[in-house]
């Protein structure tokens, strides 16, 4: 693979319903997509990035200036035999994994056209359906999250996740707990509390949740040790683990026993898989996050869910759960078993509408210009 040429887009993408976590709310997913270009084939990867700092200290803006003075004048006109061969080209960057995750995505899309095998089969995936929740965000009132919540259950899905914070968590997780006695529950709380809150969140371990999600700051490797030591639910984190290294770190500490993989966190399917493969090597259960992606990342994130050790529902849900419009001719439906297909096209097995990119797109960079 020789990338030729590159064009970048930031677009904004108007989403079903706000939502609204620890750390703010939304009523657009801002992303970028890229596409890159190699003697005619075309590579097409989605930046995770948000509009603003609030999950990941990378947000569309700090990734498009990495992108342009940095990640692209590297790999421009540079030949590569694999996908995996990126992260070498750019040790010299630090960070920025969601920059790097993005082209790297549109890496595999490329191989995978060129070697016509689907990403699935490029990854090492064994299902062709992959089981998926849903991830419900913070609602005005507590009747209206238990509303929501069964609106989901009607619609199919068979596992919820709850946002919550201080203030809108034990009360809301109890009232959905106990009107839906048996569903497979769990909780995100984006970081939103310290130690010091952990006495009062206790009453969750009571509530037969599959896990907490990261409950403290990505920083805090340690103290979320701590927490698990007082919690049977497993402790699962999200941001906290930006590479292999972290999850082995997390593992040995103890911090957790769940983990939570997004390819765009951890700059990249290759390392996604890495951790993949490590937790499977010790029995940890993982399962595949996601962020709001349109149907570029989210086919993305259905070939990585195939990987055997992806043994728990993933925040994969349909587009019809985000997005009334989306940029891919493709839609993803849930089946009634609560799984989505795993796309069988080859690379990532998608078809950009133009149409709705030129619509929703901001400004568009075409690299060397
Ligand atoms: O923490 O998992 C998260 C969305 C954006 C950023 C972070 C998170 C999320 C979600 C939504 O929970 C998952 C999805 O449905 O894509
Ligand atoms: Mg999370």
């Amino acid at each position: 693979m020789r990338i030729e040429k590159i064009v970048m887009d930031h677009l904004r993408m108007p989403l079903k319903s706000a939502f609204e976590t620890s750390f703010g709310r939304s009523i657009n997913r801002d992303c970028l997509l890229l596409r890159v270009y190699d003697d005619g084939l075309e590579g097409i990867g989605e930046c995770a990035a948000d509009w603003d700092p609030g999950y990941s200290s990378e947000t569309v803006g700090t990734s498009w200036v990495i992108l342009e003075q940095f990640i692209l004048p590297i790999v421009l006109g540079v030949d590569f035999n694999m996908p995996q061969d990126l992260q070498k080209q750019l040790a010299s960057i630090r960070g920025h994994r969601m920059a790097k995750a993005a082209l790297e995505m549109a890496l595999w899309d490329l191989y995978g056209k060129q070697m016509q095998m689907p990403l699935k089969e490029l990854l090492g995936g064994v299902k062709d359906r992959v089981d998926v929740g849903v991830s419900v965000g913070i609602q005005n009132t507590t009747p209206e999250l238990v509303e929501t919540v069964s609106k989901f259950l009607e619609d199919g899905y068979q596992r919820i996740k709850l946002k919550i914070k201080p203030a809108r968590d034990i009360e809301d997780v109890k009232a959905v707990r106990f009107t839906f006695p048996k569903i497979r529950l769990q909780v995100d709380a984006n970081s939103a509390y310290t130690l010091a809150d952990t006495e009062r969140l206790l009453p969750l371990d009571e509530l037969n949740l599959l896990l907490i999600e990261q409950p403290l700051d990505e920083e805090d490797l340690w103290d979320h040790h701590k927490i698990q030591k007082l919690f049977h639910t497993p402790i699962c984190l999200d941001e906290s683990i930006l590479s292999v290294q972290h999850a082995r770190q997390a593992l040995e500490m103890q911090s957790c026993r769940v983990i939570n993989i997004k390819a765009g966190r951890v700059g990249g399917l290759t390392e996604a898989k890495k951790i993949h493969d490590l937790c499977l090597g010790q029995s940890i259960p993982v399962w595949c996050g996601g962020m709001l992606e349109t149907g570029v990342g989210r086919v993305s994130n259905l070939a990585l869910a195939s990987l055997p050790g992806f043994t728990l529902p993933g925040d994969i849900s349909a587009t019809d759960r985000y997005y009334d419009e989306d940029i891919t001719n493709e839609r993803f439906i849930l089946n009634s078993d609560s799984t989505i297909d795993v796309q069988k096209g080859i690379g990532l097995g998608i078809t950009l509408n133009q149409k709705a990119v030129k619509k929703y797109s901001l400004r568009e960079l075409v690299f060397p210009n």
